[in-house]
């Protein structure tokens, strides 16, 4: 039977792009995200199923995660960055925004879908952390917090899922361009533009491929965890 896997966040960047190559792969692909739009025309060109998905909401979730039969593999991709402030000038509604989509969003959708992983028999979570959930950065408080305890979350499942047929992989990307900068910004095509000077950045297909490569491993091979970063970005940066 068809291998199936779930791509959170696919109407854009890093999750468009695995959703394509996963496909390549022979993965049936249930795309996710708010951008419904989108969602429809990458579905319809790789064959895959559109489904609106808000993971801030229990509703959205429940009703995605409804219309999803089995499943091989999930990408907790979605996510993303609001502002840049010091603490001491923290926007509590980014905060907000950022815990509620990258960590309360991960596992409100991994809840509901490791059973299916399980009786899958050959499960595989991939989540989409950060180099910021390594470390801490001047001025981004909001979104290192929030990576880091996406992270930790699953990391946490790594272990209480031992002995169970259910692979994880954290990837911890550096700079991709992608929408995300655009997103951090509010809009603001100047300010997301200089996020990217004297660097050339990854882009999503590099991401996608690695995601690939996961997927692809035999079922006793767990890559744990996986940094990727631009060969130009600063150790820590
Ligand atoms: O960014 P972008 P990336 N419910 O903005 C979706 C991490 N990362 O591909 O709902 C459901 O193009 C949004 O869809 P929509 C980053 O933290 C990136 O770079 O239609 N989906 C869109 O499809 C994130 O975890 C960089 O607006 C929601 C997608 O998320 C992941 O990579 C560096 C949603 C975001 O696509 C993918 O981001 C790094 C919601 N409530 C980590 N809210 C980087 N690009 O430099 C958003 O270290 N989405």
């Amino acid at each position: 039977s068809t291998r199936t896997a779930v791509v959170t966040g696919a109407s854009s960047g890093i999750g468009e792009a695995t959703a394509r190559q996963l496909a390549e792969q022979g993965y049936h692909v249930y795309v996710g995200a708010r951008r419904v739009d989108r969602l429809e025309k990458l579905a319809a060109e790789i064959g895959g199923t559109a489904l609106p998905l808000d993971v801030t909401d229990e509703d959205s979730v429940k009703a995605f995660t409804d219309a999803i039969g089995n499943v091989n593999v999930l990408v907790n991709n979605a996510g993303g960055a609001k502002g840049m402030a010091t603490v001491a000038d923290a926007d509590l509604d980014d905060w907000r925004w950022m815990w509620e989509t990258n960590v309360l969003g991960t596992l409100r959708i991994t809840k509901v879908l490791l059973p299916k992983l399980i009786a899958s028999g050959d499960g595989l979570i991939v989540t989409i952390t950060s180099v910021a959930a390594l470390q801490a950065y001047d001025n981004g408080s909001g979104y290192t917090t929030a990576k880091h305890a996406q992270a930790v979350l699953h990391r946490t499942l790594r272990g209480e899922l031992l002995g169970q047929p259910v692979r994880l992989t954290e990837i911890a990307p550096g700079a991709v361009e992608t929408e995300f900068s655009l997103v951090r910004f509010n809009g603001d095509e100047q300010r997301a533009a200089k996020v990217y000077d004297g660097i050339d950045p990854l882009v999503a297909q590099d991401i996608a491929e690695i995601i690939g490569f996961v997927a692809s491993r035999p079922p006793h091979v767990n890559l744990d965890q996986i940094i990727v970063k631009p060969r130009d970005q600063a150790e820590a940066g």
